[in-house]
């Protein structure tokens, strides 16, 4: 989604401006633009849509030499993908802004400055901001007053940096809905939406909270709660284990981090196991007292993390004897739902920022859950500082739009809280015992798994001109099914659906021809008869089928079926081992389609906008 970077300094800015949005050009964009202000308080700005290549180029030819500016990779929400729409946007040459979000009530705003006399240059909801402001300054000499009457009109989401042509070396920013972090640096001070983008010039930060504004100068910088209380906001030293670093030798982001995933998942064991049992500290002090009351658990999230969550509904009520529930965010923060009691909220997600899933987090608080547990990949994140308790999924710096090693991680910190659970209700230590060996051989069997890339990589080239597939599981890799589904679909641009195997025959069965490509998940595993049945449904309709199969569950491959076997796992962990080869597969198939695979079109990472 959108980025922001904003700094003021002595030095001139452009330079690392520019590199906070290449920084942010993981998170998937369309377009790009910088205002600096010159030293004869001018506001100088240049826009460009497609890459913060092409923005580089532009300020190559114009260079600009302001020391106080602002930066913005747009996701565009609201008006179509054109440089008119590209942020900054700037009201009378003089108050300049970026803003990550959705301002709900922009036409009503638009109507109201339309009548004051303001012309609106482009389509954007954001344009209302800096006009707002311009009007506010008239009545509120300061410009953090007047931005914080402007503010105060906004209904809906936003992160927002505002630049003044008359104040120069002064931002204010204000965060509702879309998070800002603060970079502390000497002589000079930064904000951006991502730390990630100010890891070159700082590695002090200061995280804005709900409702907060902050007033940043070179020299220092002051911050308002939402009640517009002067604040203190902890500053968090990064040791930089965050800056995802290059690709290095692999192609794409993607390819590097799907072959990280052993490691990932090492570290996320770590320390964890002691004593055949899951250390009580994995989710945060304390956190046996909460879970070992808890009756029910809800989950909520979206995308892949909603995969994630599927998975684990199988495993707590077989394993943890716990009943759970599993929703997309999206939907349940907008109904009226039931809270069974003692309850645990759990929520999934990457960033810890994915807007509908820490709305979802919010509204719980007033449900009467028993306590909130989210798993996510940063510890900076508001799902991790809203939370009761928190799993760092310790991945690493996931940059590829398609997630891979922050899913098989979330599989296994959503293990651990079946253990943690499961603990205190009796489940017994021969099946801790068994659950905990599978845990510490998931590494292994995921390099092996990686094995299997050469293999799928020539499978590839016959996925090039379909239009179509369809992804067949049973049980726990029902969801895998899901989620090898959404990679496809995601970096390669094919449909690709999925479904239960049994429910077949209730539909989709009608969709079978040698023109669809059947891509069936067959561990060896309780189901498997079952699901042999439903590849001969499938079969016996002309259907081209990829089964990726144990073994020992003896397929035979022929003209109809490719069998790619997955060496042998627990079944406990088959679903996390039978991700790799979905993943692989859909990397090559958009290789060979030639897409952008680490930022698919249309598609953003950290989903901050609802
Ligand atoms: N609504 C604004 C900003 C969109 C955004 O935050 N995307 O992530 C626009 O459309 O320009």
């Amino acid at each position: 989604m959108c980025g922001i970077v904003g700094a003021t300094s002595e030095r001139r800015i452009s330079e690392i401006l520019l590199e906070g949005l290449k920084r942010l050009e993981y998170r998937g964009y369309d377009s790009a633009g910088l205002a600096v202000l010159s030293e004869n308080g001018q506001i100088e700005s240049l826009r460009r849509t497609g890459k913060v290549q092409e923005l580089k180029d532009a300020v190559g030819e114009h260079p600009l030499g302001g020391t106080t500016g602002i930066a913005h990779t747009r996701w565009a929400t609201h008006g179509g993908v054109t440089e008119a729409n590209a942020h900054p946007h700037i009201s009378n040459d003089c108050i300049a802004v970026v803003h990550n979000g959705i301002i709900e009530n922009h036409s009503k705003l638009r109507e109201k400055l339309r009548e004051l006399g303001y012309e609106f240059r482009s389509d954007t909801d954001t344009e209302v901001i800096c006009h707002l402001v311009h009007h506010e300054k008239q009545q509120h000499a300061d410009l953090f007053d007047a931005v914080q009457a402007a503010v105060k009109q906004l209904d809906g989401a936003y992160g927002t940096v505002v630049m003044d042509c008359q104040d120069p070396g002064r931002l204010v920013v204000a965060r509702s809905g879309s998070p800002l972090v603060i970079g502390l640096g000497i002589g000079e001070n930064f904000v951006a939406s991502d730390q990630l983008a100010l890891l070159p010039v700082t590695r002090k930060f200061m995280y804005l909270e709900e409702g907060d504004m902050a007033d940043i100068t070179r020299t220092g910088v002051k911050v308002y709660d939402k009640s517009g209380s002067r604040i203190e906001r902890a500053i968090h030293e990064s040791d930089g284990q965050y800056d995802a670093g290059g690709k290095g030798n692999y192609r794409h982001f993607m390819l590097k981090e799907i072959h990280e995933q052993p490691s990932a998942v090492r570290n996320a064991l770590e320390g964890r196991l002691v004593d055949g049992k899951v250390s009580g500290n994995a989710f945060g002090e304390g956190s046996m007292d909460v879970l070992k009351d808890i009756e029910h658990v809800q989950i909520v999230a979206c995308g892949t993390s909603y995969h994630a969550g599927m998975v684990a509904r199988y495993w707590l009520e077989a394993l943890a004897g716990v009943s759970c529930n599993v929703e997309i965010a999206s939907e349940f923060r907008y109904r009226q739902s039931h809270v069974h009691p003692n309850s645990l909220l759990v929520t999934i997600s990457q960033s810890g920022e994915t807007a509908d899933t820490l709305a979802a987090l919010r509204l719980s608080k007033e449900l009467g859950y028993k306590g909130s547990l989210t798993i996510c990949n940063v510890s900076t994140s508001s799902m991790v500082r809203e939370s009761d308790l928190a799993y760092m999924t310790r991945a690493g710096t996931e940059i590829g739009v398609a997630s891979t090693k922050a899913f098989t991680t979330q599989l296994v910190g959503l293990m651990m809280l079946v253990l943690a659970l499961g603990q205190s209700r009796g489940l017994s230590g021969d099946k801790q015992q068994h659950i905990v060996g599978a845990l510490k051989a998931l590494p292994a069997k995921l390099e092996e798994a990686l094995l299997l890339s050469d293999e799928i990589e020539a499978l590839a080239p016959e996925f090039a001109d379909k239009f179509h597939s369809l992804f067949l599981g049973r049980g726990s890799q029902y969801p895998i099914a899901m989620e090898g589904a959404l990679k496809l679909k995601e970096i390669s641009y094919i449909h690709a659906e999925a479904y239960a195997a049994g429910e077949l025959k209730h539909g989709p069965l009608a969709l079978i021809d040698a023109e669809m490509p059947v891509i069936v998940v067959a561990p060896n595993d309780e189901l498997l008869e079952k699901l042999k049945s439903n590849v001969e449904e499938v079969r016996a309709r002309g259907g081209i089928m990829y089964v990726f199969a144990d073994k020992d569950a003896h397929f035979q491959g022929d003209a109809s079926m490719r069998v790619i076997n997955v060496s042998h796992c627990d079944e406990l962990i088959a679903p996390i081992v039978y991700t790799i080869p979905l993943q692989l597969l859909s990397y090559f198939v958009a290789i060979i389609k030639g897409t952008d695979v680490d930022q698919p079109r249309n598609l953003a990472k950290s989903v901050t906008v609802e």
